[in-house]
């Protein structure tokens, strides 16, 4: 059963440069892996246009995108790009590969691909028409606003009809910053009552800051806030935060910060102390984890950590890390799946100016075609080396056969020469 695979590379420049945890990044860097394997024929596989159906096999496809975020994650894309070449060539000689040895944009992204391969992510969501309303609606995402009034003005007709909202706070995080994001918040709340925020600060307050900025909301504006995504740069400080002022908080760098400081047991902890509570603590509210796959590691991993937030009662948010719309639909089909209840926070195709490979319902950006992007192809070994031989043997059959032709040649000039003195 020969298998193939194709790496296309991207690098789609930004329609801003952006500062990601103090790193500017105007272009961002990807990969989509496209797996390829002999299959049974099955109605539901998806074929290739012209390739797909050979001597009556089928080749079944999966593709998975594989981009670290600078700033965010602990890979580089180099290092993401050599894990890559690791895991296809184990891929193409094994059939199976132990995901748990490859950093968190290797596994993700390769097991997504095992998943597709295999048929296994559920479309829920048919969306033959981008432009569909009731299709558009399936793919609701938490509108991303920055707290930035003028720009909030711009999606004022939006704001009116829309229930939910993610505000980005704390991008200065000085006290006037904080105050100023306070404002914000709270004039979002009272210009449109129908409106509940989601706030995430990525821990870049100190427990005052967040303080001033609860500071600037009502308690009763506050139960409209779902929740603030790490408050501040500690745990200890998130959760007084929590304490003092009664909004609730999510983790999200926090989960991946306690993984590095204790794999496979950090993040788990973290979310059964969630609700556990905290002893000393009274009325700590920890409602919500985000789990930003690409930053995570495996499809497994992802899923274990979601089944662990949902038992212990708490919200699940899949959330975007900057991929492309061909990543982020992928998202959206998780998000269906495994977090039904809960919307994602996968509103950041604006900052690209071109879509990959499949447009994002409702997106209007140029689509780019995997078939335009640079993209290497690899083969199973043990079939490159049959090829190999197969060439040689072919090479030894001509020379077998041009030096039997020139034995005939002489045989026949000899018969010319005896004929002649005869
Ligand atoms: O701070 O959660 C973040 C995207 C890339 C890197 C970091 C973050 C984000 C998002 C994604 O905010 C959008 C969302 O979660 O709604
Ligand atoms: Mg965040």
């Amino acid at each position: 059963m020969p298998r193939k695979v194709k790496l296309y590379h991207y690098q789609l420049p930004l329609d801003c440069a952006m500062i990601l945890r103090g790193q500017s990044v105007s272009v961002r860097e990807g990969w989509v892996v496209e797996l390829h394997e002999n299959g049974e024929l099955e109605q539901s596989t998806e074929l290739l246009d012209n390739e797909g159906l050979k001597n009556n096999r089928v080749i079944r496809i999966g593709r998975g995108e594989i981009a670290p975020l600078p700033g965010f994650s602990i890979e580089t894309a180099a290092q993401a790009k050599q894990q890559l070449d690791n895991v296809i060539r184990h891929w193409l000689e094994q059939g199976t590969v132990d995901l748990n040895l490859y950093c968190p944009s290797v596994a993700f992204g390769f097991s997504m691909a095992l998943l597709t391969l295999e048929n296994r992510l559920p479309q829920a969501i048919d969306c033959d028409n981008a432009h569909n309303d009731s299709c558009h609606n399936h793919f609701a995402s938490a509108i991303l606003l920055a707290a930035d009034r003028r720009l909030i003005e711009t999606k004022h007709t939006q704001l009116l009809t829309t229930s939910l909202c993610k505000l980005k706070i704390a991008t200065q995080p000085t006290i006037e910053g904080a105050i100023h994001d306070g404002e914000v918040a709270r004039q979002l709340l009272q210009e449109y009552p129908q409106l509940r925020l989601r706030l995430d600060a990525n821990q870049r307050w100190d427990l005052t800051g967040a303080l001033a900025f609860a500071n600037q909301i009502t308690p009763e504006l506050r139960s409209r806030i779902d929740f603030i995504e790490e408050p501040c740069g500690a745990v200890s400080e998130c959760l007084q935060f929590s304490h003092q002022t009664g909004i609730a908080i999510a983790w999200d760098e926090s989960l991946r910060d306690a993984e590095q400081y204790k794999p496979k047991q950090g993040a788990i902890e973290l979310i059964r102390a969630a609700s556990a509570g905290y002893a000393n603590l009274d009325a700590v509210r920890v409602t919500a984890i985000v789990i930003k796959p690409m930053l995570t590691g495996s499809l497994s991993h992802c899923r274990h950590l979601i089944e662990q937030a949902h038992q212990q009662g708490l919200t699940v948010v899949i959330s975007s890390s900057l991929e492309s719309s061909f990543g982020l639909l992928q998202l959206a089909h998780l998000s269906k799946w495994l977090t039904p209840d809960s919307t994602p926070g996968l509103d950041t195709l604006h900052v690209f100016k071109q879509q990959v490979a499949m447009p994002y319902p409702g997106c209007n950006l140029p689509l780019l075609a995997l078939t335009a992007l640079p993209c290497r192809t690899y083969l199973q070994q043990t079939v490159h080396k049959l090829q190999q031989t197969v060439n040689k043997l072919q090479h030894i059959d001509n020379k077998r056969q041009n030096s039997h032709n020139q034995i005939q040649d002489i045989n026949t000039k000899q018969h010319h020469i005896v004929e002649a003195y005869k």
